[in-house]
């Protein structure tokens, strides 16, 4: 009986997924949903990317955190559209909260960028209409966590290794990262940089600019 009902959850929110899939697609957006932990680094990431893309591309935001609008309000000085959800407790961005959150922005050709409540396991169970799912990892969380956390690492597109400014502290065995996420997933990009000196940067910049739906 409970395992029909978490069934019909995912069935309905689905459904709503391709309901946003449609709307990006005739609005010309690619949609990337960004994952990984609390203080991994996404809005920084973010940030940065903004900074060396808002230029040349639309770039719209949607924020989800629990609670507060703190990254919603960081990202707004950046001069770029950007909604903010809270889920109240909810550890996931779901399709209805993001199918609200459009209603609040006025999509335009380019990139939506969505960063997902703070957590490598929820999110990466929930389809929201994205094109394409991006996990964040920080150097300081461990090369363990693609077999440890095997869904998000297997459903993303590309693996952004964050803080690689601080590999000379940490004793994260590359190796094992890269053969952990190869086991799982092939065809994923990998692009270790640094948000903080700009250190690899410019590849995953160049990725973006390239990635269609
Ligand atoms: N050393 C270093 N710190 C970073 C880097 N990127 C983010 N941080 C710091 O990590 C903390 C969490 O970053 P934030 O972007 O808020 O993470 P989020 O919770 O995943 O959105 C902040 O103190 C950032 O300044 C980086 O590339 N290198
Ligand atoms: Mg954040």
């Amino acid at each position: 009986m409970e395992i029909k009902l978490v069934k019909n959850i995912l069935d309905v929110n689905d459904k709503l997924a391709e309901e946003n899939k449609t709307l990006f697609r005739e609005n010309k957006v690619t949609a990337i949903n960004i994952i990984g932990s609390p203080g991994s680094g996404k809005t920084t990431l973010l940030l940065k990317t903004i900074e060396a893309l808002k230029d040349e591309l639309n770039i719209q935001v949607i924020e989800g955190d629990i609670a507060s609008s703190i990254d919603a309000e960081t990202i707004s000085k950046k001069d770029v559209e950007v909604v903010q959800i809270n889920t109240e407790g909810e550890c996931h961005l779901d399709a209805n909260m993001i199918k609200q959150a459009l209603k609040n922005l006025d999509l335009k050709p380019g990139l939506l960028f969505v960063e997902n409540v703070g957590n490598l396991v929820c999110p990466a169970e929930f389809e929201i209409g994205e094109d394409f799912k991006v996990a964040v990892l920080s150097i300081p969380e461990g090369h363990d966590k693609p077999y440890k956390y095997p869904l998000i690492f297997s459903k993303a597109k590309a693996v952004v290794v964050t803080k690689s400014d601080l590999l000379p502290y940490i004793d994260f065995d590359m190796n094992a990262f890269r053969s952990g996420l190869a086991s799982l997933n092939q065809d994923c990009r990998v692009f270790v940089l640094s948000a903080k000196t700009g250190e690899g940067m410019q590849e995953w910049i160049d990725w973006l600019r390239q990635i269609r739906p």
